[in-house]
């Protein structure tokens, strides 16, 4: 690297991640930093988020990072900037402190809000007010079940940031709520961008909590004087990025229109969750993408991503998380190798089925869901391994199908982005199960996302479509062409009946 660096800090569920991005020869170039792992907290009943680790783990890549690059003649840190998963947050007090811990949207207590809720509002209120899919992970229910609990937090609160806002604050003092990541909370208007009073009032939530959200690409300040101390990083700007990580993945899908009203091609921003979904200049709050249960949630420059969350490979990573605490780690390419090896389609998980978002085993889980479903209850490693691939692959064939008559538009290519992308078996199955091309990479969207963002915002780049046309340009991708179609026919009518 040389010339302007831009520091992205990538936090995903289940690792974190500092990241140096710039430009090299005229093509995007990143640089892993520093790498940690993360992961939620069980306290008693409740399951939290290690923020402190987190923060510790940010200020050493930074550290790292302000040292490699004072070595590089011509390199400066121009921006820094951090990017989360959505729903989570914060709750700061009058004394500009951190009122209690910060919880993990897998928390056992949220269970229940929903319903809850929809008690006190319905479900088409709520719909129209956010366009947001209903999941009890979202930050409403969330602060119901905050406020049901008396949590010391909650009472004594005097704004409300999201998962990155916390970080941005911890590194610049400033207290920001950044819009893509706002409009996950399910509290937020995706026509006009404002907070809406009418949720906010209906469920008491104190209206000063809820700043107007800034949009992503603003400089918000400069890294506070005792951080700068710790990192090295004096007088760096905090450039806020599109904060919702799959917000910054949706960036950098390698497609050369920006958010066209008539989509061709789609996105799966693949990791522990899968996100499947188009780009579109507006929202489409229609009573058809309520009963579909999609998402409208913000995206870059006024854009919306139409999406649904689709449970990822959560389920693969618990099984092995399952296998470890029984005493076997396969590495994530042998447990690819014998799902390969598998027979097909003999058992089929829904990754979406509720008893799989937070199970104390995932092994023994899903042996209870086949055995509720009727179907044999796996002995063998591999159909494990299989079944939660092919499980996406079918959930993913659905959706698209929805995703086609939402936008009333066919659909030709699939792109996939994220750590997902890499899994080759699971990107055939993709294409496959979906008749459809795939294209695969980058890898490292979300990041590079973050970085191409801070690009706008400190002038280095205008436009998004010169933004991707860049990303084209860096990162090779990989297609893949459907095969075998119709061997998917019967086990998805199959797994309809799940
Ligand atoms: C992906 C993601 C999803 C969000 C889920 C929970 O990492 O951000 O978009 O629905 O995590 O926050």
């Amino acid at each position: 690297l040389d010339g302007p660096v831009h520091l992205a800090v990538d936090l995903g569920a289940s690792s974190g991640r500092v990241i140096a991005g710039g430009l090299r020869d005229g093509k995007i170039h990143l640089t892993e930093i520093w790498r940690f792992e993360n992961q939620p907290v069980r306290m008693q009943q409740d399951l939290l988020w290690n923020h402190l680790g987190l923060w510790q783990n940010i200020t050493h890549g930074l550290r790292l990072a302000a040292d490699r690059i004072a070595n590089i003649p011509g390199a400066n840190i121009e921006s820094v900037g951090v990017d989360t998963w959505g729903v989570d947050f914060g709750l700061l007090d009058d004394r500009n402190q951190l009122v209690g811990p910060v919880r993990c949207y897998r928390d056992p207590r949220n269970q229940g809000q929903l319903q809850a809720a929809l008690k006190k509002v319905s479900r088409e209120e709520i719909f129209a007010e956010t366009g947001l899919q209903f999941m009890e992970i979202n930050t409403l229910y969330q602060l119901l079940a905050a406020a049901q609990a008396g949590d010391v937090g909650y009472r004594n609160a005097t704004s409300l940031v999201m998962m990155a806002d916390l970080f941005h604050w911890m590194l610049s003092g400033e207290r920001t709520i950044e819009a893509t990541n706002a409009s996950t909370s399910q509290l937020l208007s995706p026509v006009n961008g404002t907070w809406s009073t009418k949720l906010l009032d209906a469920f008491n939530l104190p209206a000063a909590w809820f700043p107007p959200p800034t949009p992503a690409g603003t400089k918000i300040g400069v890294v506070q004087k005792s951080v700068a101390e710790v990192t090295g990083l004096h007088d760096v700007p905090v450039v806020v990025p599109a904060t919702h990580d799959t917000a910054s993945a949706v960036l950098s899908v390698p497609a050369s229109e920006f958010a066209p009203a008539r989509p061709d091609w789609c996105y799966i921003s693949s990791g522990t969750w899968s996100l499947m979904g188009v780009e579109l200049p507006e929202p489409k709050i229609t009573p058809l993408c309520a009963e579909l249960n999609f998402t409208n949630e913000g995206g870059v420059h006024g854009s919306t991503r139409l999406l649904k969350n689709i449970g990822g490979l959560w389920v693969f990573q618990q099984i092995r998380a399952a296998l470890q605490r029984r005493g076997t780690a396969p590495s994530w390419a042998e447990m690819v190798e014998q799902a390969a090896l598998a027979p097909a389609f003999s058992l089929l998980v829904n990754p979406d089925d509720g008893a799989l978002l937070a199970p104390t085993d995932m092994i023994d889980e899903i042996g209870a869901l086949a055995e509720r479903t009727g179907q044999p209850v796996p002995t063998d490693n591999g159909v494990l391994f299989r079944a939660a691939l092919e499980g996406l692959a079918l959930r993913y064939r659905h959706t698209l199908g929805s995703l086609e008559r939402l936008t009333e538009s066919s659909i030709s290519t699939i792109h996939i982005v994220g750590g997902g992308s890499l899994n080759e078996l699971l990107c055939q199955m993709t294409a496959d199960a979906c008749n459809r091309t795939v294209v695969a990479g980058p890898v490292e969207a979300t990041a590079i996302g973050n970085v191409v963002m801070q690009m706008i915002g400190t002038g280095h780049l205008h436009l998004i479509e010169e933004a991707r046309e860049l990303i084209r340009k860096s990162f090779p991708t990989k297609t893949y062409t459907p095969q075998n179609t119709h061997v998917w026919d019967e086990p998805a009518a199959r797994f309809a009946t799940l």
